[in-house]
This record gives C-alpha cells, sequence and structure tokens, in this order.
C-alpha cells in the first residue's frame, strides 16, 4: 500500500455505555446521523474484544460472535463497515480499496448479545479501533467516533470513557456527529443492572427506532425537549447533583419508551418484571436509598445511585429477583487497541 502500513492482525477492546440522555432516532439513515444529542456512562464491565485480521486468501469477510459464525445480518452489517474503512485508509494512502484484503473478525462480548445491554456499542467501538489499526487507517478520538457511529449510533460514545456526549452535528455533515467526553467534575455514578431477561429483545433497536420516527405523534416532542434535558443533565453533573442527575435520567428514559409506545404498531419493550422492578426503585428511593431507573430498548432495568449504595441497592434487587444476574459497575475506560500495543486512536 503506497504511503500505507500493510494490512497485519489487530485487537481493541471497548466498553458498553448506559445513556442518561438516550438517542432515539435518526435524521439520517444512511449516515446513521441522529435526532438529537444523548448523553452517557461508558461502564467497567462487560467488554467486547475484537480481532481483524486481513487475509489475502478470503473471497469475502468472515466474522465470528462468541466463537459462533455471525448471523448474515450480522456479518453483513459489519463487511459494509469494513468497506467504509478500507475505502478511508484507501484513499489516506493513495492505494485502491480492492487491493486491500477481506478479513476474519473475531469479536467476544462478556454480556449477553442483544439484551438492551449495548453490545452493539462495545461490538462497534472495538470493531472501529481494531479494523482501523489492521487496515493502516490513523484516526483522531473524534474521526473514530465518527466512524464508530457509522457501525451503530451508540458506539461513538463508546470510544471515551466516563461521561460522553454525543454531539449531533448539523445538517448530513459526517465528520460533525461524534462524541466528546464532558469535563470531570468529580461526580461518580454506578449502574446496578437488573438483567430480567437475558434473551434477544423482540425488535431491534434500529427497527423499533424506525418505526417511532415514521409513526409515533409523540416523536417531535422527543426531538424539541431532548435539547433542554441534556443541557439540564449537563449542568446537573457540573454541579456533582446526584439527585438531580437520577431524576433526568430517570424521566428520559420513560419519555422515551412513551414515545415508542405512541408508534404504529406501538414498540412495547415493557416485561411485568419491568414494572416490579420499577416498582423498587420508587419504593428504595421512599426508603431514603438515592436510586433512580433507567431502561433501555430492552425490559432490564438499570438502576443509577452513587457508589456508595451500590451494593445496597444489588442487594435489593437480588432479593426481589432471586436467581437473575444482578451487574454493578462505575465508571469505564474508553476503547483501546490491545494489539499491536502503542498503537491506537
Ligand atoms: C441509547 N439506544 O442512547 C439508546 C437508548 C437504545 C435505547 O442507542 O441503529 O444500537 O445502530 O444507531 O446505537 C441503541 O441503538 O442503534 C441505542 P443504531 P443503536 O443508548
Amino acid at each position: 500500500m503506497p504511503g500505507g502500513a500493510a494490512p497485519r492482525p489487530a485487537t481493541a477492546r471497548a466498553h458498553p455505555n448506559i445513556a442518561l440522555i438516550k438517542y432515539w432516532g435518526k435524521r439520517d439513515e444512511a449516515l446513521q446521523l441522529p435526532a438529537t444529542g444523548s448523553l452517557s456512562l461508558t461502564l467497567g464491565i462487560a467488554p467486547t474484544t475484537t480481532t481483524v485480521t486481513p487475509d489475502g486468501s478470503l473471497a469475502a469477510d468472515a466474522g465470528l460472535l462468541g466463537g459462533e459464525p455471525m448471523s448474515a445480518t450480522e456479518l453483513g452489517r459489519v463487511s459494509r463497515f469494513l468497506d467504509l474503512v478500507r475505502a478511508r485508509a484507501a484513499a489516506a494512502a493513495g492505494a485502491d480499496p480492492a487491493d486491500l484484503p477481506r478479513a476474519r473478525v473475531d469479536s467476544v462480548n462478556e454480556i449477553p448479545t442483544g439484551a438492551g445491554l449495548a453490545s452493539s456499542a462495545s461490538g462497534f467501538a472495538a470493531l472501529t479501533l481494531a479494523a482501523a489499526a489492521a487496515y493502516g487507517l490513523p484516526l483522531t478520538g473524534a474521526q473514530a467516533s465518527a466512524l464508530a457511529r457509522r457501525g451503530s449510533g451508540s458506539a461513538c460514545r463508546s470510544i471515551f470513557g466516563s461521561l460522553v456526549e454525543w454531539l449531533p452535528g448539523a445538517g448530513a455533515e459526517d465528520a460533525a456527529s461524534h462524541a466528546v467526553p464532558l469535563p470531570d467534575s468529580g461526580v461518580r455514578l454506578a449502574l446496578v443492572v437488573a438483567v430480567l431477561s437475558p434473551g434477544r429483545k423482540k425488535i431491534d433497536s434500529r427497527e423499533a427506532m424506525r418505526r417511532t420516527v415514521a409513526t409515533s405523534p409523540s416523536f417531535p416532542a422527543w426531538v424539541e425537549s431532548t435539547p433542554r434535558e441534556l443541557a439540564a443533565m449537563k449542568e446537573a453533573i457540573a454541579a456533582a447533583d446526584l439527585p438531580r442527575i437520577g431524576e433526568l435520567a430517570e424521566s428520559n428514559a420513560l419519555r422515551m419508551h412513551a414515545t415508542m409506545l405512541g408508534a404504529i404498531p406501538p414498540v412495547r419493550y415493557f416485561a411485568p418484571a419491568t414494572i416490579a422492578a420499577l416498582d423498587l426503585v420508587e419504593r428504595l428511593r421512599a426508603e431514603g436509598l438515592g436510586a433512580w431507573a433507567t431502561m433501555d430498548a430492552g425490559p432490564n432495568v438499570k438502576v443509577l445511585c452513587a457508589p456508595a449504595d451500590a451494593e445496597a441497592v444489588a442487594a435489593a434487587v437480588r432479593g426481589a429477583f432471586p436467581g437473575i444476574d444482578v451487574l454493578v459497575s462505575g465508571h469505564g475506560p474508553g476503547a483501546r487497541l490491545t494489539s499491536p500495543a502503542g498503537g491506537g486512536a
């Protein structure tokens, strides 16, 4: 490759993130541009580790997820993303993308895939750094984030650690819609994840978002109110005001679900256990524990609290739902290249 390093295997690791102000709906499907900004916490648990191995003997990209061959849909999404990386790497090196080899992708999630626990965020964040390194594409953090967005919107936030804002950008501009780390105000949060249902969700979030944008009469109100909520959340974070952060996060998550419940046909992720968990969080608050709920595109409930209260919240959740997995996380790191050493975005 003129001007570029020869393709080589590369491995990267990234963690999931949970939004405190949610991303729900796109203004441009092809470029994966969001209708609004959003804000999240990158977790310290359940990372995805992904190796990209360019191989000149392959006629097409190949992929393993958790050691099993990817489904046609999964592989199609990964392969289209690799095409984008190869096109950019070739352009940067003055080469022909057709001369770049296909790749084997081996991705392992330490979290149940498709259970609304953001495995596509950690997955595409790790794939971005591994693929860019494998094909010799240099990226700044913001460029890596904008590129990860093309794989999965929320993946742009997992490029950075701790509290992160995804800037929506404007119009059809690709490069301006990326995440940025928020200044550290000293606030420290914990999330207790109640895995009420580890199975794959019944409607994937991409289709659910599409249906919401196209049919929910509440969607324009969601787009109109989100910038105000995002600004309020940033103020609460800057002030390290946990109760305000919790109230804003809980109401934003419920408003997102209200918006999708308004779609035709409705998108409903609530299960009986979801309602029971929301009741539990309300009860904990009434008993004086600082605990607030958030939910994503699935029935699981995540409880936001102070790190010092996380074990008490987790014990209450385990008591109410015997036998379920309960994960506890604090602030986690951004995505990073683990091999070859010394590289990265
Ligand atoms: C979020 N979610 O902000 C919201 C809240 C789920 C509920 O981002 O179509 O997998 O790949 O851009 O990123 C999940 O959506 O969707 C998501 P695509 P993605 O975390």
